[in-house]
């Protein structure tokens, strides 16, 4: 067995499925790419292959066992362009990454103010309702992974995995930034509280979670800035996702108000939830205001 580990990269992400599974199903890694994505979209021939291998937004690796499963939340409306962009370059990543995964994408109902937190929080209780993951990625629509081997996977601490985006030239905006994607596993996620729910419109969000970790006395992992690099898909700010002024003056209270906020408090409808064969699309009412 050990001599199977030493000769397959998979070992640490992975167990064989039984001993006589022969040759492993190793990690197939292809490092730093280009991504030269045609918008014409070859995503219908990918899905006519993926198909046998997804089952109802769901995936899992033939040969191995994932040491970890793994949800992937977006919050999400109005980006389908984006959307499938998003799915013709990430699943051939997370499966390269051996991952048991679903993907989520929280669609907001109607037209009211956005909130990205809030969002993630539905998607994290709709999503353990439905499987035992016992981590959680939460990802913008719009950063694709340039490097397949920044994984989509939980970690001692809270992880930041999009750390070097091509919009702020492959560095870090600000040392203590926390947006884009990062993962959670269940326990550190519950630790915290999750999200707030009350950063509505642009902003602020990112820095809220951020502090919920460190006050929950946890620090944040990070991959290098190789792996860690990113494209972000140009776009402008989405109409009623406006940058919201209060949000900057609510990071003040974080910490008084973090654990009645959150998880704990969640309260929202769903209105529709639809199995696509790459992703489960729950659309759902937040009670936005206007
Ligand atoms: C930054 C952060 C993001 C979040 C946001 C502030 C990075 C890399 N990203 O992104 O994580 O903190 O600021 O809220 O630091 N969305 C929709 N429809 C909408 C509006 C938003 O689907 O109408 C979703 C979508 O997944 C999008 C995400 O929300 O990627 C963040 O919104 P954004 O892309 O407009 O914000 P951005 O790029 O400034
Ligand atoms: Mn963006």
């Amino acid at each position: 067995l050990l001599f199977l580990f030493i000769l397959c990269n998979c070992s640490t992400l992975t167990v064989p499925l039984t001993l006589q599974n022969s040759p492993l199903h190793c990690l197939n890694f292809v490092g730093a790419s280009a991504l030269t994505y045609k918008y014409s979209m070859e995503l219908q021939e990918l899905m006519a292959k993926l198909a046998e291998l997804y089952e109802r937004g769901r995936y899992k690796p033939p040969d191995c066992i994932a040491q970890q499963k793994v949800a992937i939340i977006i919050a999400f409306r109005n980006r389908h362009e984006h959307l499938k962009h998003w799915l013709y370059y990430l699943h051939p990543i997370l499966e390269r990454q051996q991952l048991d995964y679903g993907v989520y994408i929280i669609n907001q109902d109607g037209e009211g103010v956005f909130n990205r937190a809030k969002l993630m929080n539905v998607g994290f209780v709709e999503a353990l309702k439905e499987y035992d993951y016992d981590c959680l990625v939460f990802s913008d629509i719009d950063l694709v992974p340039m490097d397949d081997r920044n994984l989509y996977r939980c970690f001692q601490n809270p992880r930041h995995l999009s750390v070097a985006i091509d919009k702020f030239n492959f560095q870090l905006p600000y040392g203590t930034n926390f947006g884009g994607v990062i993962s959670l596993s269940k326990s550190q996620f519950l630790k915290i509280n999750g999200f707030s729910n009350t950063f509505w419109g642009w902003g602020g969000e990112d820095d809220d979670i951020y502090q919920r970790v460190i006050f929950h006395g946890m620090s944040i992992s990070r991959p290098d800035l190789v792996k860690g690099k990113y494209k972000m898909i140009k776009h402008v700010r989405d109409l009623h996702n406006e940058q919201n002024p209060v949000n900057a003056g609510k990071l003040r209270h974080t910490k008084s108000t973090m654990n009645k906020d959150g998880i704990n408090s969640l309260k929202y409808t769903v209105k529709e939830t639809v199995k696509d064969i790459l992703y489960t699309w729950i659309t759902v009412d937040i009670q936005a205001p206007l």
